[in-house]
This record gives C-alpha cells, structure tokens and sequence, in this order.
C-alpha cells in the first residue's frame, strides 16, 4: 500500500510521506529482499526534508522530467515553484540495471532502513548544464559546483518515496521539530505571524537587533531556524553555533522568539537558494523570511569576482513571494552607534553622520584566535565564551610541524631536536610521526610507487590532523615528495589548528655526500629503483613557512630557528 499523499503547493497540507500501521510492517519486510542504497550526509539531510515534508510538494527524489523542468524553468512539470533540483545521485554501476518500478530500500550509513524508493526513471546527469542552469557557473570555486563535479555521482534516480523513518539525530532533541509539529506549536500559541531568520554562522547583538526588529515590524514571532545539515566549508560547527543560539535567546522579550533547527543541506545557491529556503520556511508554517543581501551566497570566486550580485536573492525571493504566499523583510545591515550605545541600521546613521562601529566574521575569528578581548557592544559573554571553547587562542591550538626534505637532508635530526626541546620546556603532548617509525606501523607494507607515497603522506596528515585537533603537537618528517599530498595535509591540519611546514632545503649533492644509509649509492647503482632525487621526483615546496639550510647551521640551530618561528606565530 502506498503512502497517503496530500499535495496542495506551498503551504497548504504537507506531503504526509511516511507509512504507519500494516504498511509499514509489510514495507519493513519487503525491504529485506530489496537492494540497497547506501544515501551520502548530503542525501540524508534531503531525505529527511522529503520525508518530514520540508519539501513538499515533492514526493521522492526529482524524476528526469520534473529535474528538466527545474532546470529550465525553476518549475515542476506541473507549473508549482521549485528552485532547487533534489536528486538522487549514485555511480554507474549502483545504477546499471534499475529501470521503472523498480523498488530500491535507501539507508543510512550504519544500515538503517529510512524509506523505499519506486523508481520513475535513471539517467546520466549533465552537471556542466546543470551546474550553469542552476549556480551561473562552472567554476570549482562554488561549492556546490564543486560538489556536482567531484563528489556526486554520475548518475540519477528518480522516484518517490514511503517512509520508514527518519534519519536519526542524537543532540537537541528538544530543538529538533518538524514542519507539522512547527505548524502545530504556532497554532497552539496563537502566533498567525511568524518570521524566519536563516542562518548558518553565530549570531551576535547586531543579529539580536535586526530579527527583534523584523519580528516587531510584522507584528509576531521569531523563529531562529539555523541550517545545521551541511553548510559551507570551513564554518563554524553547528554544536558551537547552537549553544551560542541557546544562549542568546535568553536576551529576548519573553515569548518573541524560538529556535528550531532545520536539517537543511545548503547548496550556497544564492538566488534559487533563496526562493528555496522561502518555500521551506513556508512549509514549516511561517509567514515571513528575513531575506538580506547575497543570501546564501557563496562568496567570491578565486579570482575575485562575486558569484552573484548583492541584491539578486532578496530579488528573486521577493519577484515569487506572492505567488508563494511568504512575506520578505529586508535584512538590513546593523551597526552599533557608541553614542546612542544602541544598535541602529546602517543606512540611517550614514544618513544622520554618526559614527559606528562593526566587527566582521573574519574579523572575529582573528580576535578569537589572538585570544583578544571582544568587546561587549558587539556580542554578549555567554556567545563569546561558548565561541572560546571551540575556538581557542593560539597560544591553546593544536600544531603541526611539517618537515619535507629529500633522504638524508636532515629532517629526523632536526625534528628529534625539536621534540626534546619541546619536551623540555614541557606542559604540552608530542608525537614524533617519523619516516621509520610511520612506515613500520602505520603504513606497514607500503613501498615508495607514487601512489603509496601519497596514501603514506596523507596518513601521517591524518594522524596529525586528529592530534592538532586534540590540541597536541604533531611533528612530522617524511620525505613528502609531492606538493599535492602536502596541500592536502596542510588544508585538513588547519581545519584544527597552526600548520607549520618547514622545507629541510638540503642539495642534493650534500645528501649524497653523506649518505648516512648508503641507499643513494645503491640507488645510483640502479640496486634501488625510484629513489627520490634520483630516478624518482621530489617537487620542492614554495610556500613553507621555514627553509632550513643544514649546509650552514647545525641540527641543533634549525630546531631552534623552529621554536623561534612558533613562537613568533604564537603558538607557543
Ligand atoms: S615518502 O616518499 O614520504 O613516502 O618517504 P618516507 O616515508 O619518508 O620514507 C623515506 C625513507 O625510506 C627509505 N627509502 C627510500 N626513500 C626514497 N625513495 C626510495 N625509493 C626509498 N626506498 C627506501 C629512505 O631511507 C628514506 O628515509 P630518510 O630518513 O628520508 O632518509
């Protein structure tokens, strides 16, 4: 039996997706003899939007007509609004031999059955039409273009769904409410206006400001509704920025505002992200959405250029926003005027010529990690001390100190002087990830082909970015021939704390000289095959943040023209 469908566009009954009773018995059986699709974090978080009904109408993943339609017209095939293509995309091969009414199970990654599928139809997707008919680019620099050529897969399946049930979470239960019980909570309140605000960074007095405004503007309720799916790399996580909600809330009128959490996977979509997020927040029973300027923008790209212009989301949003029955308030910008000591929007006190002041996103993130003082007009100190436990100064981080060279230049000399003085000093953990000790345990059985090499580099990266996290010392001296794998090693490391490389710029010569182990000999004597400098590549660094010249300065001194580095970087 299929599920009980109600489809009425944009606000009017939701998609009642999930199966109760006998059918979900029958269905749970089934599903044991059905093949599997193992769903990615980002699938997981549209699966549970399809099934809690966050994005009625839509029944299931798009099928091609509907995917077309959305690409083309930002319609579906029956003419209702829908900005954003909602895909199921797999590999060839978990495609091959599906085909219409095939029924699918769709699962979490631990196993959990979360819904069967009925298959409509499979096709190849186009992402250089769709990553230009849906971002207006196909610059890598967009993550969610990045997303489509990298990490999606090739292929889409189309279908609509029953519902098991919902992905599981296990934080803010009491923060966690769907569509209808959202809908519910503000029909039992007697809330007939609600304004959404959407965010995925923390929110600061100036944030407090402008949504209380929008909330007294239209004369009702604030839902504080932060994207805690996938949001852009690199942001704060949802854990820190929840607790920091938590605690602002405190500061409103009693009754003005509410949070809930929306299990959204963004797409940094800019304008068809915006008229996305006005259909959901619609959908979870709102009437308003504060729309600001380059909402849900991603940013720039590398060369500089805006991925879309300031006003064009709040455009879009606002061009549909009849036709999707939502209102859109204005985001607008608030500054804090030390004079009045208040906050007030940015284009009345240029008007008036007052001075003010703000503090940028970026801005803060230097303050926190200089462990300054961040001033209270700007953020209240519950926020910013909640901000401190997972953004500690500097001085309180994690590290990674990075040696590359070629064999014999130096690097497990110096790095064994580091760690004692280190040590010496003492207060902090230190591991010493070196090349015999790695290769003995870690990366025991690998030899030196390119593509061991790598996997041997991105393993101590590994390592070394879980003890940068736990706030250790990581010291690392492999060869790491390839400015690839340390790229990699320096973009994950730094996701937790300092990354420090330093380049043991030893000539080749020198090396050979002193071949400690007598391998360049046998090297040259073709006994070794692929020896690095030799018969093998070793692509020079040209960014680290140390070259150490062995040829001029004993071991000794280059550990410490280290220390002196770390310390001049302030992480110690
Ligand atoms: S890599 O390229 O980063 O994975 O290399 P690494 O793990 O640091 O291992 C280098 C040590 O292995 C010995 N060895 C070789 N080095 C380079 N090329 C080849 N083909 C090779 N075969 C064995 C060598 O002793 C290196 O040690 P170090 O301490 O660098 O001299």
């Amino acid at each position: 039996m299929k599920a009980q469908t109600l489809i009425e566009p944009h606000g009017g009954e939701l998609c009642d997706l999930m199966l109760t009773g006998e059918a979900l018995e029958a269905a749970r059986k089934e599903a044991l003899h059905l093949p599997s699709i193992t769903l990615t974090p980002r699938q997981i978080c549209d699966i549970e939007l399809l099934l809690n009904g966050g994005f009625s109408p839509l029944r299931g993943f798009l099928n091609k007509a509907d995917y077309e339609s959305v690409l083309d017209t930002m319609r579906l095939t029956d003419g209702t609004l829908w900005s954003m293509p909602i895909t199921l995309d797999v590999s060839e091969e978990t495609a091959g031999g599906r085909s219409e009414g095939d029924r699918v199970a769709l699962r979490d990654q631990t196993g959990l059955l979360l819904a069967v599928l009925t298959v409509e139809d499979v096709w190849k997707a186009d992402k250089e039409r769709e990553a230009e008919q849906v971002f207006g680019t196909q610059s890598h620099g967009h993550p969610a273009v990045a997303y489509l050529f990298d990490q999606a897969g090739d292929f889409y399946v189309g279908g609509t769904l029953e519902g098991i049930q919902l992905p599981r979470h296990y934080d803010f239960h009491e923060l966690r409410r769907t569509p209808a019980e959202m809908r519910e909570m503000f029909e039992t309140q007697g809330w007939d206006k609600v304004v959404a605000f959407q965010t995925r960074n923390p929110m600061h007095r100036a944030h407090k400001e402008l949504t209380d405004r929008a909330a007294a503007e239209i004369g009702g309720h604030l839902l504080i509704h932060p994207v805690v799916g996938l949001t852009k790399p690199g942001d704060i996580d949802y854990y820190t920025r929840v607790r920091c909600y938590k605690e602002l809330l405190k500061h409103y009128p009693e009754g003005r505002a509410t949070i809930s959490l929306l299990p959204l996977a963004m797409r940094m979509g800019g304008p068809r992200e915006a008229v996305w997020h006005a259909i959901i927040r619609k959908n979870y029973g709102c009437t308003h959405l504060i729309v600001g300027r380059d909402h849900a923008g991603p940013g720039k790209d590398k060369d500089g250029t805006p991925f879309y212009g300031p006003y064009e989301a709040q455009d879009l949003v606002l061009e549909h926003s009849e036709e999707l029955g939502i209102g859109v308030v204005p985001f607008r910008l608030m500054v804090y005027v030390p004079e009045h000591d208040t906050y007030e929007p940015i284009d009345e006190v240029q008007e008036k010529g007052l001075d003010f002041e703000m503090i940028s996103g970026t801005q803060l993130r230097q303050m926190l990690t200089e462990g300054a003082e961040i001033p209270s007009w700007f953020s209240y100190p519950e926020v910013v001390a909640e901000l401190r436990k997972t953004h500690p100064s500097k001085h309180n981080q994690g590290f990674t100190v990075f040696f590359t060279g070629l064999s014999g230049s130096g690097k497990s000399t110096i790095a064994n002087a580091l760690m004692v003085k280190m040590l010496e000093r003492g207060g902090r953990p230190v591991t010493l990830l070196d090349g015999d000790v790695v290769r003995t345990h870690l990366s025991k059985g690998l030899g030196f082909s390119q593509e061991d090499r790598s996997t041997n580099v991105q393993r101590i990266g590994y390592v070394a970015s879980e003890i940068t996290k736990h706030r250790g010392i990581a010291i690392c001296a492999p060869i790491a021939p390839y400015e690839a794998d340390r790229r990699a090693n320096r973009n994950r490391i730094a996701q937790y704390g300092g990354y420090v490389e330093v380049f043991v710029d030893t000539p080749l010569e020198v090396c050979e000289q002193r071949d400690v182990k007598g391998l360049y000999a046998k090297a040259r004597a073709g006994i070794i095959k692929g020896f690095t400098g030799i018969d093998d590549p070793y692509e020079a660094p040209t960014d680290a943040e140390i070259v150490c010249d062995t040829t001029r300065y004993s071991a000794e001194e280059c550990a410490e023209q280290v220390l002196a580095k770390l310390e001049e970087m302030g992480y110690l």
